[in-house]
């Protein structure tokens, strides 16, 4: 994956605006150029802008929500923002299970929109746990007064649009009704939670919570027989975390995943101050790498190392914090077959190391994909749980789960009794949340069918037919460390509102044929990369939900500098290939 999408960044950053399929990998469509892709309307219906409700609705009160409400008022907007949770956050506010805790440098994620928020906000950890996360964007909601523009315990259930009046009407879950000239979906990658198609669930006389709606008083899990299902990044947290009180643990593992350490620290006064200071250069370096982390590829091929040079690259990187043994290991390490599989073998061997019991060790070692090929967990001592006598890890593929009961799991081989079960069954993601919201364009055209093969989307903004939509990190976008990100979509996505209305634009559309060439591109640009090839939220597979068995290319896989190449020129040429009205 990096080695496509880092030259391609390397090319497109040098020539922003050049034709921009010339450089597609062989074989993939080149017909078009980035001409001719999104529409804006001549002014037409600004007469009713008046009788809206609002200039425009976000939807989600979360990380980029909470920007685009920020950045729309700055426009001068009448701005709503709708939130089913009785908080801000989003992830960071439903994501309150044990453990709970950034994969990305703290330091990395917070907003860089704000000199001063820079300057005042203390990270105490080097990956800061969830309570953290959450104080901070309550702190961003309280300092820009973001929240007498939220409605707060509101979901979203439906948004049409209307033609005559160049609008959207957006119904809301207590019953309201809403209008607004513009629809901004701020509803995240993974926040529609799914529970696993197991018989019973609800008839479990214990207590039982998915990870993403955990209670806000927390679970007492000490000395209680708990049962986890899920072997995710979520559930490594979780596991960590809780097996240092449960009574017993048992682990239901269908996939095991690749973690790796997350070597966390806590962060001193001195060596915040040094941070605030490198905050220029840090941001800067975010903004070169292909995932906007400060990890970036090593140049090297894995063979053009020796094998001592290998080992030494790895053991170094496996002792080093965060994401650096995913994004900054070798350049062919998700698209080497060969490669991936030397550098699979070296975590193998890890994990060998720190499981005492070789049953167990090789369970926990993934078969059906290589190392980086799905979302890597990092881990604190999560291996080493597995060495306690009190915890123990049932593969479903050998005793499938059969019901759960009143008292516990029932599997192929026994009846386990529990306490505590804690669902940490993922997300429909990406495309999940949209799906859950009734949203109709043109025609009365649903979105969900418009996506029933995978997403088409231009830029990951627009979708063809629903005019006056505008997604911040949609499906086929830029995707990465969340913030940084987030913010780019954001003020992105204000731009083109900027321009539409100091024009008195009131329609703003993406051309099918836009859709059709970024969709081209995305997908010839994510072929050959191992991560596209198996079945894990970021393909939008979710075997508990139907339609979503099959691995799809969700991600635009060319590195964010790229993407962001794409869509400054576009911004820079005034919108052309959209259609404007
Ligand atoms: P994930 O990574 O999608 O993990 C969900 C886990 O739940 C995964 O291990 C699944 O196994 C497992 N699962 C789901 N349904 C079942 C059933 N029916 N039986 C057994 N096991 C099941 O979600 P997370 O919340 O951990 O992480 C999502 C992202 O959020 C994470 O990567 C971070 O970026 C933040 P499977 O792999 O499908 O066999």
């Amino acid at each position: 994956m990096r080695t496509a999408g880092t030259a391609y960044a390397r090319w497109i950053q040098a020539e922003p605006r050049g034709n921009i399929f010339a450089k597609l990998p062989p074989g993939a469509d080149q017909r078009g150029s980035i001409e001719m892709s999104i529409a804006i309307a001549a002014p037409g219906n600004g007469e009713v802008s008046g009788l809206l409700d609002f200039d425009a609705v976000v939807i989600g009160a979360g990380v980029a929500g909470l920007y685009q409400l920020h950045k729309l008022r700055e426009l001068g907007l009448r701005v709503r923002v709708f939130e089913a949770a009785s908080g801000v956050g989003g992830t960071w506010y439903w994501n309150r299970y044990p453990g709970a805790r950034f994969d990305s440098e703290s330091w990395t994620y917070g907003y860089s929109f704000s000199k001063e928020l820079l300057e005042e906000w203390n990270w105490s950890e080097h990956f800061a746990p969830q309570p953290e996360t959450e104080r901070y964007l309550n702190h961003v909601a309280d300092k820009f007064d973001l929240r007498r523009d939220i409605q707060f315990d509101t979901r979203v259930v439906a948004a049409h649009y209307r033609e005559d009046t160049r609008s959207w009407d957006i119904a809301l879950g207590d019953g309201g009704h809403v209008s607004a000239r513009f629809l901004i979906t701020a509803i995240g990658i993974l926040s529609a939670p799914t529970m696993p198609n197991i018989p019973g669930i609800g008839t479990f006389e214990g207590r039982s919570h998915h990870t993403h709606d955990w209670p806000k008083e927390g679970v007492d899990f000490a000395g209680k027989r708990v049962a986890i299902i899920g072997t995710g990044a979520t559930a490594v947290q979780t596991i960590q975390e809780i097996a240092k009180s449960v009574g017993h643990l048992t682990v239901f593992q269908r996939t095991p995943n690749w973690c790796a350490p997350l070597n966390n620290g806590k962060i001193s006064k001195d060596e915040m101050d040094g941070i605030r200071a490198r905050y220029p250069d840090i941001l800067a370096l975010c903004r070169e790498t292909p995932g906007c982390y400060i990890h970036s590829t090593d140049p090297r091929a894995t063979m053009d190392a020796t094998p001592e040079e290998r080992i030494a690259f790895w053991e170094k990187l496996y002792a080093s914090p965060g994401f650096g043994i995913w994004q900054g290991n070798f350049s062919d390490m998700l698209t080497d077959r060969a490669a991936n599989a030397l550098a699979s073998e070296f975590i193998a061997n890890k994990i060998r190391q720190r499981v005492h019991d070789p049953v167990v060790a090789e369970k926990l070692i993934p078969r059906n994909h290589g190392f980086g090929t799905r979302r890597v967990p990092l881990e604190t001592r999560y291996y080493e749980v597995f060495n306690q006598p009190n915890v123990e890890l049932v593969d479903v593929n050998e005793t499938p789960i059969e019901s759960v009961t009143r008292g516990g799991i029932q599997t192929s081989a026994r009846e386990y009794p529990f306490d505590i079960i804690v669902y940490a069954t993922g997300f429909d993601a990406i495309s999940g949340a949209f799906d859950r919201i009734d949203i109709r364009g043109t025609g009365g055209t649903r979105l969900k069918d418009v996506w029933a093969n995978g997403p088409q989307t231009y830029l990951g903004v627009f979708v063809a037919g629903f005019p006056n939509l505008l997604m911040t990190m949609g499906p086929h976008a830029g995707l990465g460390n969340y913030t940084r990100t987030a913010e780019y979509s954001v003020e992105w996505v204000s731009g083109v509102i900027h321009h539409a209305t100091e024009r008195g634009l009131t329609r703003i559309e993406a051309t099918p044929a836009g859709v059709g060439e970024w969709t081209d591109y995305v997908l010839a640009l994510g072929q050959g990369q191992l991560m596209n090839e198996i079945g894990s939220w970021m393909t939008g597979v979710n075997r508990n939900v139907e339609g979503k068995q099959v691995p799809r290319i969700m991600r635009y896989s060319g590195g964010h500098p790229a993407y962001r190449a794409h869509c400054d020129a576009i911004a820079a040429a005034g919108y052309r290939q959209l259609a404007l009205a």
